[in-house]
């Protein structure tokens, strides 16, 4: 094989991560909302049924879209080594790849929400310089009737020098895109700008954090995240809105100022993930601050046959929520602020809803802006249409946290520790057994209302050897968590956690 046929797939990659780098540039010095290769993403996720995105989900935790951006980025890698390769015979192959892999991502960009020019913008962009830098690599290497690179003796150097260039530049534009997002510094700019009166937050209540496995409530940067947004929308608390319409005698337009000027109520509340299989960390416990939506809902007036509320995010994103959880008396609130501060970006900054009681996945709509009251069969969200049931109630459940399944503890008295939950009933009970021997009663915390978990701790002997450990709980009805294994999809995983450790 001649030396400089490794050249071709080389010059492929060299111009194909170039582009990509000046692209992605452009998609942030625009301020686009949708760079290409998330874009993409985004799209691969809204278009796989729903119960393969969830397994993503359950099986990478958090990682699930940088996990797909980085299997994009193998394949786009690939396909620039494949062109470069091709692109011997003749330009074409690169043109034509190039311009397919250009078009898939116009498509997709233009399938995201709030798209425009501005975002096809660095595609073409990205093309423009792909085509343009696999040029001029290869205008050298082309042979001539002796089978000799027309570029002559100094070739493969002029090929080095050039790719050198290139690959340092692409370099140095990728290292500076993700500090030049307008949007983004704005948004945290006003974010940190805001001051919002007489927000505090409370000590955790004494005797609900045990003290022997996770804190009681979760620091809002370990909360757990779940969306379908690779980059967060950036909205701007000064332009946000919130419609409130659908069957309502008085239509709402409500600012970020005006909520702020309205009462208050603060709780902490639990949020669960339906996503969370048996034993996982899909929720997570806060102090949140925000108006009753009970209250927003009376003033624009609901019209009799109204039984839901259809909500849209600032992404596009849509959930419903039965209506009577938003009307009675648990804490169902438009959220401001999390932990006594503002919300954090990726929890939806600058409003979300939280209510308890209901899985995320048909209530905590993040950076909403839009809320419809219509009826149950019309309120068809986002993950409805992926699978999921319609209602989506947590389940009575229980977990635990100490030891961690394999652990190896000292053989001896030992706390084991966990959580308990079914927000809205309450947890009655929480019982261990060790080795498939009596259920036996743990302690629990004491808890401020049942809008959140609990915790529970029990000290056990263990021997030295190999053991099981088995959690249940009991609700405030009397009702026994279900031994009944059930997988996450349609409405929330079932079954009792069940750990094995060892003990020396
Ligand atoms: N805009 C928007 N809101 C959303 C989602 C989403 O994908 N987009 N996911 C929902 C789901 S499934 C859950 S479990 C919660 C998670 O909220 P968190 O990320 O603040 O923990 O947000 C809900 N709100
Ligand atoms: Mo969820």
């Amino acid at each position: 094989m001649r030396k400089d046929a490794l050249a071709w797939p080389v010059a492929g990659l060299v111009a194909g991560w170039a582009g990509l780098a000046i692209s992605w540039f452009g998609a942030h010095l625009l301020d686009a909302h949708d760079a290409p290769v998330p874009a993409v993403a985004e799209q691969i996720v809204r278009r796989l049924p729903g119960g393969l995105v969830e397994q993503g989900i359950s099986a990478l935790g958090h990682h699930d879209k940088p996990t797909l951006v980085a299997i994009i980025l193998v394949f786009l890698t690939i396909a620039f080594l494949v062109l470069g390769w091709l692109a011997r015979r003749t330009q074409l192959w690169a043109v034509g790849i190039f311009a397919a892999l250009a078009v898939v991502a116009a498509l997709a960009v233009s399938a995201q929400p709030h798209t425009g020019v501005r975002d096809q913008a660095p595609i073409a962009v990205g093309l423009v310089i792909w085509i343009g830098l696999f040029s001029v690599l290869t205008s050298g290497l082309r042979l001539d009737a002796d089978g000799d690179p027309i570029g002559g003796a100094g070739e493969q150097r002029r090929f080095v020098l050039r790719a050198g260039v290139m690959v340092a530049g692409a370099a140095l534009v990728g290292a500076v895109t993700p500090s030049i997002g307008r949007a983004r510094r704005q948004v945290e700019a006003a974010r940190a700008r805001l001051r919002i009166p007489g927000l505090t937050k409370p000590k955790v209540p004494a005797g609900a954090d045990l003290g022997e496995a996770q804190p009681w409530d979760t620091p809002s940067g370990s909360f757990y995240r779940i969306d379908t947004a690779f980059t967060p929308p950036y909205v701007n608390p000064e332009t946000w809105k919130l419609r409130i319409h659908g069957m309502v005698d008085r239509e709402l337009s409500i600012t970020f100022a005006d909520l702020l000027a309205r009462q208050r109520t603060n709780a902490w509340i639990t949020l669960n993930c339906v996503s969370n299989y048996v034993g996982g960390n899909l929720i997570s416990n806060a102090w949140w601050s925000g108006v009753r939506l009970r209250d927003l809902l009376a003033e624009a007036g609901v019209q009799k046959g109204a039984d839901a509320v259809l909500q849209t995010s600032e992404d596009d994103w849509t959930c419903g929520t039965p209506l009577a959880a938003l009307t009675d008396d648990r804490p169902a609130i438009l959220a401001v602020a999390m932990n006594g501060a503002p919300l954090p970006v990726e929890h939806g900054f600058p409003v979300r809803t939280v209510v308890p009681g209901l899985f995320g996945y048909v209530s905590a709509c993040k950076w909403v802006v839009d809320m419809e009251v219509t009826t149950i069969d019309k309120a068809v969200g986002y993950w409805i249409t992926r699978g999921w049931a319609v209602e989506g109630p947590v389940k009575l459940a229980s977990r635990i946290d100490r030891p961690r399944g394999g652990a190896t503890v000292k053989a001896g008295t030992y706390t084991f520790a966990g959580v308990a939950w079914e927000q809205e009933v309450g947890i009655a009970k929480v019982e261990v057994q060790l080795d498939g021997g009596d259920w036996q009663t743990a302690r629990l915390g004491t808890v401020p209302s049942i809008d959140t978990w609990v915790q529970w701790a029990i000290d056990l002997k263990v021997g030295p050897g190999a053991h099981r450990v088995t959690v249940r709980a009991v609700d405030r009805n009397g009702v026994i968590q279900t031994s009944v294994k059930r997988d996450v999809v349609p409405d929330g995983a079932t079954g009792w956690h069940s750990i094995s450790f060892k003990a020396s």
